[in-house]
């Protein structure tokens, strides 16, 4: 019986992003800035932690998109305003859309309770694949920010936004002349992926800061988004890695730095028990990088592989057990990545 798995084709990254839509309106072209100075809060300290000496780690009271494209790992250390602030997302499938946009926002005491601003959707085309082309752009409110880390969750799905098949750019633009809010950021997670903002001038680089508030959740009928946030392995310094392995309930993999060598090792429901390994191999004669995934789980198990420096993202099924099929199928890819 031949090995019952899927491969879905990946997006070609190359691929020019094409509008689906006719042009909407487009609104609030900003027009004039007072220079507002990059104001970064470092270790915003909670009410009551007077004295503390190492930065506060705040859980936002409520998380948005946690389904969907996440580059952050759920604490913030820090809270950012520049007029203009995106963070890159890796390509989308074609025929993706783009549903939910969530913004984590926090403001000072003496801050506003609503906040006005445009969702951004940039081409990384700009120099040395900075944020370039705009692509898309849509006016909305966050309600009810207070001093509490909270995602804001912006339903586009009425509108069939096309998600780019090459890697983007989504943040805000606020148009405001002062920092009415923050956008909380991370400082120490795994993002791989470059926040920028842009006051007056240039887009600059954020290089302290890992990742921003800014989450998304795709849909469409290519592979779906990875969930949660990625696994780097030393082993593998130019990948990440997820990996769902979905019985009755879907459950992430957990990382297991402790495996075999080579491989990146995950478990499953039992912490420590590794029952889904991947490895990289190659280059092979066809001069590919093969990924090379084997399971020990009856559980259907899906796993994503992301190849850091160029964007590009395969996503494997691995069959669960059925009647009359006893099989653990693995799977190794000819055609997965180049060197
Ligand atoms: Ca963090």
């Amino acid at each position: 019986m031949l090995p019952r798995y899927s491969k879905i084709p990946r997006a070609n990254s190359s691929r020019r992003y094409a509008r689906r839509r006719p042009a909407r309106e487009l609104c609030l072209i900003h027009t004039a800035w007072i220079l507002a100075p990059l104001l970064l809060l470092p270790f915003a300290a909670p009410v009551g932690a007077a004295g503390a000496m190492q930065a506060s780690v705040i859980t936002p009271r409520a998380v948005g998109c946690d389904g969907g494209l996440v580059h952050d790992d759920g604490t913030w250390e820090s809270g950012l305003f520049v007029p203009t602030m995106v963070q890159r997302f890796a390509p989308a499938a074609e025929g993706s859309t783009l549903d939910s946009v969530c913004i984590c926002w926090n403001h000072p005491p003496t801050g506003p309770d609503q906040i006005d601003y445009d969702l951004v959707v940039l081409a990384a085309d700009g120099p040395g694949g900075e944020p370039g082309t705009e692509l898309d752009r849509f006016p909305v409110s966050a309600s009810g920010v207070s001093t509490t880390r909270t995602f804001f969750h912006h339903d586009l799905s009425a509108l069939d936004v096309e998600a780019p098949a090459a890697p983007f750019y989504l943040g805000v633009d606020t148009n405001w002349s002062s920092s009415e809010a923050f956008l909380c950021s991370d400082l120490n997670g795994p993002s791989t992926q470059p926040v920028y903002t842009r006051g007056t001038g240039d887009w600059k680089e954020e290089s302290s800061v890992t990742a921003l508030g800014i989450r998304a959740e795709l849909a469409g009928d290519g592979p779906p988004s990875p969930p949660g946030s990625p696994v780097l392995d030393n082993n593998y310094p130019d990948f990440r890695f997820w990996v769902r392995i979905t019985a009755q309930q879907p459950i992430l993999g957990t990382h297991e730095p402790n495996c075999i060598d080579e491989t990146v090792c995950f478990s499953g429901a039992i912490a420590g028990r590794s029952e889904v390994f991947v490895r990289i191999v190659g280059p092979k004669p066809n001069g590919m990088l093969w990924p090379t995934m084997v399971k020990f789980t009856t559980s259907q198990v899906e796993v994503w592989i992301e190849q850091i420096s160029t964007g590009q993202r395969q996503y494997y099924l691995l069959d669960g057990a059925s009647p009359g099929f006893d099989e653990l199928p693995g799977l190794f890819d000819r055609e997965g990545f180049s060197p």
